[in-house]
Order: C-alpha cells, then structure tokens, then sequence
C-alpha cells in the first residue's frame, strides 16, 4: 500500500517475552493504547488500515458532492450537507487516531495524494443519478456498517473508540439512504427504474468493498490473531447479504445476481461470483472515476495551501507573544 518504511508490515527482532506478553494481553481482550508497547508489524499493520480507512472517508465526500447543487429540494440539500459534513469528520477523527501511532497528517496525506496509498474502491464509481445518493446511503454506508460495527472492538484503543460514534452516525447514514430509495420505489415507474438502476450500480461494487475472498486476502489471517478485524472480509460479505436482500425486497427492487438464492440449509444466501477482476482493476488505478477523486483530492490541497500557511503563522505568533 505505502512505500516501504511507513507500513511494510515487517517486524523487527523483537523479543519473544515481549510478543507473548502482547498477545496475551490481546488475548485477555485489552486494548492496546499509543504509549504500550507492540510490536512494529502490529503498528504498521494499524496505519495501512487506518490511513486506508481515513482516505476512504476524505475520497468518499466526492461521490455525493456531486449532488449537493442538484438534490431535489432544500430539504434533501441540507440533509445531504450534514452528511458530507460528517464523513469529514470521520475522516479527521481516523487520522488523528492514525497519528498517536507516531506519523503525521502530512505524512499520511502525501501518501495518498502521490498515489500510493490506497482508499476504498467504492469511492472510483460515478454517482450518475439522485437514486444514485439514495444507493450510496443505503448499501455504501449499510456495507461500512457492517465492516466497522465490529471494528468498536477492534484490539487497539484510539481506533476502536472512534468508531463508536462514527458508527452511529453511519446508521443515520445508512436510514437517509434507504429512505430516498423507498421514496423512489413507491414514486412513478421513472422514479422506481432510476432506483433499480441505482441498485443494479451498486451492489456489486458494495460487495467488493469487503475485500478480497478469504483465500486471497493477505492480512486477514494476521490482523485476525491481533484481533484488528474481528471478522474476515467473507463473513462480513455475507452478513450484509443477508441484511440488505430482505430490504430490497421490501422496496420491490430486485438484486442484480440471477445466482442470489436462500439457502435453507446454511441459513444464509448463496450468492454468484464477484467479478475480482473488475476489482483489481479499480484498486490498480484504473476504475471509472479514480484520476478525477486524485485530481480533486490534489486541487483541494493546493487551494488550501494559504489556510495552512496562515494556521501556521497564527501560531507562530501566538507563540512568540507567549515567550
Ligand atoms: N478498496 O488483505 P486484505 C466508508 C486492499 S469507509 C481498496 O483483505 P485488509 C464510509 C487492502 O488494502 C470505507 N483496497 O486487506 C463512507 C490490501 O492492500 P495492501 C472504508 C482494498 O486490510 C460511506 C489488499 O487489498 N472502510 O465507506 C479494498 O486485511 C459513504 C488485500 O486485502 C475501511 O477502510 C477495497 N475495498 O482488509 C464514506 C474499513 N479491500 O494494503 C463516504 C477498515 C481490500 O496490502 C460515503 N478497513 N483492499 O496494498 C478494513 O476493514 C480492511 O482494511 C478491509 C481490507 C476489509 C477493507
């Protein structure tokens, strides 16, 4: 994800009572917190995700920003404002939780911005219609629930508490969404087919935002054992599957996967095979919209260069008055 040194996931020679004593202390379920000790794969590991996490939520703005001007009533436009408002605020939450691991936001930043951190794949596909904000809320964030709710538990302090009032925002998140589409789907049969379309858009990309299948997932088993993610990306997968089926069909829209079949045996849904090139594709660069999110995200840094400067001088004068 990064350049070698900020999160290549290599430990050191640690000492061995060290390491058993930390996992034992995960094993006991205590959190770690920034002054303890742990071992340098573990810290490394932490900032991949969470940076990754906090770049999701900056990049993640953009999708629905594109709608601000155009939601179809003052009512709509404030609620879709406060929304972006909070992802923002998710996002500096996560890097300021990233930082107690000892980088810093500019570090963070410059990583993403000289593209070599990743952000979410989600974030690469165009929002083309207002059903589309709808989809967005009710399977983006619905998805980013499912994946974070365990995260409240996550093994390390400052990112476990984070979430737990990101969570709670994303559930309002995620009811706002599915409310626009219940709106389109009992409105005109123009208004129900914008929703299906939205929803035949995006479900396959919401299942890849759980990552790759297990047996490709390279820092799962690991993360596991740390107790980072409580979860592995296929089970986090199917749990939103069978949360978000039912709900379709409440709404009378039908999930775009001709395999999609409930599975009385396992109890779960059975489901058809995600398009992994497709992912891998966007992960790489090359998704719809992933030069236009890196040239907003750079464009936003340069014109926000004199909002830093100034920031920096008022303290440097603060401080000069101070001495
Ligand atoms: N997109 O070995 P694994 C949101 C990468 S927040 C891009 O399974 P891991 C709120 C992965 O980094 C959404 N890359 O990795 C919102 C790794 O690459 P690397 C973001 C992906 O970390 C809503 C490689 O593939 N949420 O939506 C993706 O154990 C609406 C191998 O994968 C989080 O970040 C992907 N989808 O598991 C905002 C939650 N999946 O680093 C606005 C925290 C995998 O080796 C509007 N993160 N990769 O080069 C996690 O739970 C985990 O990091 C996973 C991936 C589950 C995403």
């Amino acid at each position: 994800m990064y350049s070698q040194g900020l999160t290549d996931a290599k430990g050191g020679d640690e000492p061995a009572e060290l390491l058993a004593e930390f996992q034992a202390k995960i094993d006991r379920e205590e959190k770690i917190e920034p002054r303890d000790w742990m071992p340098e794969a573990y810290r490394k590991t932490l900032i991949r995700q969470m940076s990754q996490h906090a770049h999701s939520e900056i990049v993640g703005q953009l999708p629905e920003g594109n709608w601000v001007t155009r939601a179809p009533s003052l009512k709509r436009k404030m609620i879709l404002l406060a929304k972006i408002q909070d992802e923002a605020g998710h996002g500096l939450y996560i890097y300021s939780a990233t930082e107690t691991l000892g980088v810093t936001r500019d570090q963070l930043n410059d990583e993403l911005l000289t593209g070599k951190a990743k952000y979410s794949s989600i974030f690469n596909y165009p929002t083309l219609s207002w059903a589309d904000i709808g989809a967005v809320g009710w399977l983006v964030d619905g998805a980013a629930i499912m994946n974070q709710v365990p995260l409240c538990r996550t093994s390390y302090g400052p990112y476990s508490r984070s979430m737990i009032r990101i969570c709670k925002e994303e559930s309002f998140h995620q009811r706002q969404g599915y409310e626009i589409m219940t709106v389109l789907a009992r409105g005109s049969k123009e208004q129900k087919d914008m929703a299906q379309r939205a929803l035949n858009r995006f479900w396959w990309p919401s299942l890849m935002m759980f990552g790759p299948s297990d047996k490709d997932s390279k820092h799962s088993e690991q993360s596991m054992k740390w107790k980072i993610k409580r979860f592995t990306n296929d089970e986090l997968r199917q749990k939103f599957i069978d949360a978000t089926v039912p709900q379709a069909e409440h709404l009378g829209l039908t999930v775009p996967d001709p395999e999609l079949k409930w599975n009385e045996q396992t109890g779960h849904y059975d489901h058809g095979e995600i398009d992994w090139n497709e992912f891998v594709n966007v992960i790489k660069g090359n998704g719809p919209c992933n030069k236009e999110r890196m040239q907003a995200r750079i464009k936003a840094h340069e014109e926000g260069a004199w909002v830093r400067e100034a920031a920096q001088q008022y303290h440097a004068n603060k401080k000069s008055e101070a001495a």
